[in-house]
């Protein structure tokens, strides 16, 4: 495992407006809420927790998470369900890509229930709230050390 591995965790667009809008759907915490679990939840790692309602700007940051990132955690909100391009950054990754949703959208509408980044992620936690940002942090920092000793291993 790195020393301090650096984990991206990316939000997408109306996620901002959590605890606001929606509470009976999104719940009560807001995303500032949401960010200091997954500090917690990570405690030893560098967590870079970011929302954006712009695709490009998601975008950028997938392609910067490229660069910089040991692991990606990532609640795409609409854009999983849209985005070619999002999709298109996602695949350049190496490094383990976790995707998170509070929502069960498999249990809502129909349009909710594929997204494109599930076909390249590691896995997906949905359905449990903040709690899912909490499982997908862990998942996505097991999948780190995982990969670190199997290099070891490998050496
Ligand atoms: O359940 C999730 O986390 C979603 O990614 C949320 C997206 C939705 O399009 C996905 O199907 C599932 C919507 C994010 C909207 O966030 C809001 C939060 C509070 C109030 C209104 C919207």
């Amino acid at each position: 495992m790195p020393d301090s591995p650096v984990l991206y965790v990316l939000n997408g667009p109306n996620l901002n407006l959590l605890g606001v809008r929606e509470p009976e759907i999104y719940g009560r915490e807001t995303l500032a809420d949401v960010q200091a679990l997954c500090e917690r939840t990570a405690a030893g790692a560098t967590v870079v927790f970011r929302q954006t309602n712009h695709e490009g700007e998601l975008i950028d940051w997938v392609q910067e998470a490229r660069e910089k990132a040991d692991a990606l955690v990532i609640n795409p909100a609409g854009y999983g369900h849209t985005s070619v391009a999002l999709l298109d950054a996602l695949k350049t990754l190496t490094v383990p890509i976790v995707e998170c949703h509070l929502s069960n959208p498999a249990a809502r509408e129909r349009f909710r229930h594929r997204t494109y980044v599930s076909a390249i992620a590691a896995g997906v936690v949905s359905g449990f709230g903040p709690m899912s940002y909490e499982l997908a942090v862990k998942a996505a920092l097991g999948l780190v050390q995982e990969r670190s000793l199997s290099e070891d291993r490998s050496h």
